[in-house]
Formats: structure tokens, sequence, C-alpha cells
């Protein structure tokens, strides 16, 4: 079934904001047909069921490229305990932080952890998004590992969104391989991301490279591991010290390299040469109150790529707005509002090596945001506020 969408105000993102006033999209279930202003409007569609715009400002689908929305519990009292003093380093070597995350989702069942996904699913769709990255990252077990991942692509089944699953087993070193990350890595890390990639279960892997994770010679093998199953590979690389994660990802030709704030300029360089996609994570930066910020003008300068994401996660970023991690990424690390809805966008695609959406074009998804707004400003502008009218998601509006 195909359908025609009237009476918009376009940004395309295919050239700057790529604004088109008075156009129409045609579309069928798969993708978009048609683009352009209403006066050129191919006579073949001009007898589609039509629905009009009003004038809104009409965008891609919104992509959240980088979540962690699986896991049991949550961490109010953490976030107290960080309001009384606390470190975020301070409450991960007391065996907090993504340790007592991780205890809540071996005990939780599919079912439960699955109910409290789509919760925060449900909220980022209301936001605009139709595309999801998820992570495992709190089983730390195989099975463990197995069962976020059956989780989360459960998600796409039940609800109008695209989910892609991002293995990351290596996110933190459990208990019971204390002082161990290398016996971690060797049996839990990587049976792990063979056993889900046997399974279809993954779309790409992930690492947290990091003092208080793991380091960038156990990433290195586990990235490996990766490129012999032909798996594409990304890296929370650089959120709290220079370890090199991003120059070690580009090696491997990441996706992306994600946080970023203490990366100095040999990894800017090393992305640009890469075409690694820097993803840029506010909600994590805001909520840790960090002051470091990443390096926005040296990335723009070298012409890198920028991604935003949510990073939702219950330690560092319990938040499911992507129009709020546009304004923040603005207010706090000066990005441009064009750079912000490029961010989740066309640049969020490509961090998850997508190329069919992020922008609105014939071939594309039809997978489109409509918004009670005038001008793609005014999704960074606003704080707080959910200004998403619709969403068309694979041909189909949805309210
Ligand atoms: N960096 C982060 O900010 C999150 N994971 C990561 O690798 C934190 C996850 C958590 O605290 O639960
Ligand atoms: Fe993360």
């Amino acid at each position: 079934m195909a359908i025609l969408l009237t009476d918009a105000t376009l940004a395309t993102m295919t050239d700057v904001y790529g604004l088109i006033a008075d156009a129409a999209v045609a579309m069928d279930d798969d993708q978009i047909l048609w683009a352009g202003p209403m006066a050129d409007l191919p006579e073949v569609y001009a007898s589609l069921p039509s629905h009009s715009a009003q004038g809104r400002l009409v965008t891609p689908a919104l992509i959240d490229c980088h979540s962690h929305i699986v896991f049991g519990g949550d961490r109010a009292a953490e976030f107290e305990m960080r309001l009384n003093g606390a470190s975020y380093e301070d409450v991960a070597r007391a065996g907090g932080g993504i340790l007592s995350t991780v205890k809540a989702t071996r005990a939780a069942s599919e079912a439960d952890l699955l109910a409290s996904a789509l919760a925060r699913a449900d909220q980022i769709i209301a936001g605009g998004a139709a595309t999801i990255e998820v992570k495992s990252g709190y089983g730390l077990t195989v099975a463990d590992e197995l069962k976020m991942l059956r989780v989360a692509r459960r998600i796409g089944k039940l609800r109008p969104v695209h989910i892609r699953t991002t293995h990351l087993a290596a996110h933190a070193i459990p208990p019971e391989y204390k002082d161990r990350a290398d016996a971690y890595i060797d049996e839990v890390a990587i049976p792990s991301l063979r056993a889900a990639h046997a399974e279809g279960l993954i779309d790409a892997v992930d690492a947290f490279c990091e003092g208080i994770a793991f380091s960038p010679a156990q990433v290195d093998r586990l990235f490996t591991a990766a490129r012999d199953l032909g798996l594409p590979v990304k890296l929370h690389a650089e959120q709290l010290s220079d370890l090199k994660g991003a120059v070690l990802a580009a090696r491997f030709r990441a996706l992306s390299a994600d946080h970023l704030e203490y990366m100095a300029q040999d990894g800017v360089e090393a992305m640009a040469a890469a075409g690694t996609v820097a993803v840029i994570l506010p909600g994590a930066f805001y909520t840790l109150r960090e002051t470091r910020m990443p390096p926005i003008a040296a990335l723009r300068a070298a012409g890198v790529p920028m991604a935003l994401a949510t990073d939702c996660n219950p330690g560092s970023s319990p938040i499911t707005s992507l129009t709020l991690t546009m304004n923040m990424a603005c207010t706090l690390f000066r990005m441009t509002p064009l750079e912000a809805l490029a961010g989740t966008t066309t640049h969020a695609a490509r961090a998850l090596g997508l190329s069919d959406r992020g922008t609105i074009a014939p071939g594309q998804r039809a997978d489109l945001a409509i918004w009670d707004a005038q001008h793609p400003a005014e999704l960074s502008y606003r704080i707080g506020a959910t200004p998403l009218h619709a969403r068309i998601f694979g041909g189909h509006l949805d309210t």
C-alpha cells in the first residue's frame, strides 16, 4: 500500500537541512518513492491516498544509535550516593555501579526484562525514533548476555521500531572474574560473542575501554575475534581517560567510537582517516557532571561525522529523549542545531552501518517524523518538551 504525505515542510537532510516548503513525500511500506515540492509531484503519485502534514516540519525518523535499554532494577540509590559525594569510579570500586545492575539483570526473567525495556523503548519511540540500537553488557555470563540480546530483539517484534543489537559483554568485569579480566575475555566475552553470532542475535560488537573496565590489549583480542566472524565493531572510548581507544577502534575500521571526552588529536585524526563516526553522548556527560568536553571543534575541523545518542542506561545516562539529547549537545557542547539533527539522523545511521535511512530521498526507508514545529532548530531549542506530532513507520502513520 502506498501513501502520499502532502503539505509538509521537509528537512530531507540530504544537503545540509535540505529544506523544502510545500512539499510531498510518496512512499510505500518499504521505501520512499519520491520527495519534493508539491508543484513538481509526478502524475503517477497524485492519486495515492493522501495525508496532510498541515505545514508541519517533517524529518527522517530519528535514530538512537547507542543505548542500553535492557537491564534489571534501577540506580536511584546510586544517584543519591553520588549526590552525597561519591564519584562514579568510587561507586564502581565499591561494587556498586554497573555491577549492581548486573546482579539485578541476572536475577530478572526474560519477561521482566522485556517489560521494563519496552517502557523505555516506548519513550524513545514517542520522541520520534524509528531505529534503536540496544547493547547487551549487564549479563556478563554467556547465558545472561544471550538473554539480554533475545529480549532486545523481541522489542522489534512487539513495537513499530527497528532494533539493532550490539554485543557488549566486555562492559564490566563481574565479581567472579575480579582481577582476571584476561580470563573473562577468553571465557565469557569471546565465547558469548561466538554464541550470539551463531544464534543470529547481533549486528555489531562493542567494548568499554577504560581503567575501570578493559585495556586496549584486551579490546584488541575481542575485536580480532569479531573481525574473524565478519562483525563490525564500535567502542566506548576516552570517556573517563585517554587510553587511545579511538586509535584502536580506527585501526579496526570501527563504525563508531563513542563518548570521547578525553580524546586527543591523534584520535581525531585516526577516526577521520578510517571514516569512523564520533558518537557524542551528552546525557552521560551531564549526569556525571563531567567538565572535560569532547573535542567537538577538532572533530568538526577534521570532518569526522558526529552522531548523537541517548546512551540510555541506569547509571550514567537515564535519559530516553533524543530531542533533549540534542538540546544538551547544543547547550553543553556548542554543537549547532543542524549538527544535532544530522547527529540523530544521517550520522546516526552511519554509526550503525545503515545506508537505507537517515535522509528523506527515494529508496530510503519510509520512516518519518512529523513535528509540531516549523523549523528544525526548534527540535534542539526546546527543553523537555516532546514536539512529535506523529510518526510514519514503514509507510504507516502512527500517532
Ligand atoms: N559507559 C557508561 O557511561 C555506561 N557504560 C559505559 O561503558 C555506564 C553504564 C552503567 O553505569 O550502568
Ligand atoms: Fe554506553
